[in-house]
Formats: C-alpha cells, sequence, structure tokens
C-alpha cells in the first residue's frame, strides 16, 4: 500500500529507551504517513527512564533513523524538547543535522489556522513544583505498563477480545481524581487564547484530543507508551487524531481506547 500523503504529522510522548515504548507500532505508522512537515512535540527521548537503565531496542533504533531519513530528504523536522529529554534544551535554537530543535513553534496550517506547539509540561503543576512526586509518578507509570503488557498477553492467551489498558484505566481513575488533565488543558487553553492564537497542539500528559473549546482548538498528540495515537494535518489544513494499532501487534486493534470503560 502506497503511504499517504499528508502535510504534517504531530508526535510526541515517544519515549524511546524506555521498556514501554511501542517503536514497532510507530515504525508502522511511519511508514504509512509521508508528509512535509515532522514534528516531534517532546518526551522522545526519555533520559530520565535511561537513567535508571537503557531499553534500547532494534526498532527504536529503527525509529531514530527513520526521522533522520526523512529529514534528510527534505522534510520539514523540528523537535521541541520535554521534561523527559530536557537536556536538549541546551540545543534551542541549534540544528543537527536537518533536525531543527526550538522551545516552541508556531505552525500555520494549509486553512491559515496558527497553532502554538509545545510539549506542554511547563502547565503541569507537578512536575513544576514538586519535581520528586513526578519522578515517583513515572516510577508507577513505567511498571503499570509492563503490567499492562503482561495482562494483554493474559487476556489474549484466555481468547478475551478487545484491547483494555491498564495504564488508561489508572489513568482515568487517579487523574480524573485530581482534575489533573482538566486543569493541564484549561491552563493550556487559557495561554492559546492570550496569545491570540486559533489552538495548540502539544503533549506530555499521554490523553490524545483534538477539540475545539470556545474557539480556541486544544490538540494533544498522545502518547506511543500506551495509545499509540498521532495528529495529522491533511493536505487541506483539516487536522485528525490517529489512533494506531499496529496489525501485527495485536488483533485488537480496531477498539479505540476511549470507547472502553
Ligand atoms: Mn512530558
Amino acid at each position: 500500500m502506497a503511504a499517504m500523503k499528508v502535510r504534517s504529522v504531530f508526535l510526541s510522548d515517544i519515549h524511546l529507551g524506555t521498556r514501554g515504548c511501542q517503536a514497532d507500532s510507530l515504525i508502522s505508522f511511519l511508514r504509512e504517513y509521508e508528509s512535509e512537515h515532522l514534528f516531534l512535540l517532546g518526551d522522545i527521548v526519555d533520559f530520565w527512564a535511561m537513567k535508571r537503565g537503557i531499553h534500547w531496542t532494534a526498532a527504536q533504533n529503527t525509529v531514530v533513523q527513520k526521522v533522520l531519513r526523512r529529514a534528510r530528504h527534505g522534510e520539514r523536522v523540528t523537535l521541541i524538547p520535554g521534561n523527559h529529554d530536557e537536556a536538549l534544551r541546551e540545543y534551542v535554537g541549534a540544528s543537527f543535522g536537518d533536525i531543527r530543535v526550538a522551545a516552541e513553534h508556531i505552525h500555520e496550517t494549509a486553512d491559515g489556522r496558527r497553532l502554538l506547539l509545545l510539549h506542554g509540561d511547563e502547565f503541569d503543576q507537578v512536575t513544576r513544583h514538586h519535581r520528586w512526586l513526578a519522578v515517583l509518578g513515572d516510577i508507577g507509570y513505567d511498571l503499570l505498563v509492563r503490567a499492562n503488557a503482561w495482562l494483554s498477553w493474559a487476556r489474549r492467551s484466555l481468547r478475551i477480545s478487545g484491547y483494555w489498558s491498564l495504564a488508561g484505566y489508572a489513568k482515568r481513575r487517579v487523574k480524573r481524581a485530581v482534575n489533573f488533565i482538566f486543569d493541564f488543558e484549561d491552563a493550556v487553553i487559557r495561554t492559546v487564547r492570550e496569545r491570540g492564537l486559533d489552538g495548540v497542539v502539544c503533549g506530555h500528559i499521554h490523553s490524545a484530543c483534538l477539540r475545539e473549546t470556545a474557539g480556541v482548538l486544544y490538540i494533544n498528540c498522545g502518547d506511543w507508551v500506551d495509545s499509540c495515537t498521532a495528529i495529522v494535518e491533511h493536505l487541506d489544513g483539516r487536522l485528525e487524531l490517529v489512533e494506531w494499532r499496529h496489525a501485527g501487534a495485536a488483533a485488537m486493534a480496531v477498539v479505540p481506547l476511549r470507547a472502553v470503560a
């Protein structure tokens, strides 16, 4: 099947270097979408987790190579560092080969909407003011993703159909309780409105979203640890949230995460 041509691809929270990273799914996604712009919106390489132990696979190498090749072949690749790859923030304004590093970026869509691109951790009160709590939560999340892999294997063995995400479940329970996502989205949307822009594309909270709130587009790329989601801008400027599950990795592909209670 020929790759689909789109104007832009937005990805965040790939977390290369961790066990949870769904590099195989991402490779198959990248194969299907050819774009003019590739925006990597933070937490692409997880330096925090790599301090605890590196989990670097051949597939993760392939992801890096694919991105570099795309940049070499004229695709405009922009990397906006997140909190897990904040070491790269020192290089804001510089370029690595053909990859530009920026703290944020304003992207104009084909239909003229101006979108603020950033990772988003600056809007997360937990990572901003309680770094130790964020690191702790991060280790917990790691364990959760691992338990989830085991659980879906068990469900497959028992021939229970449908993808059920433990990490997704826990996130919904825990974070909803503290209104974490709501506060985050709210703060981001407020800033976008104050800056007179049409919308935002961010990441960080691992919760994919594409919605319009009082004239402001709030878009979140989600992640490639649990949900395997990306945002694409079509040639006419139309924006789409893609939920990707590699057919080989899971026949459960068709069940969108959010539809599962
Ligand atoms: Mn982050």
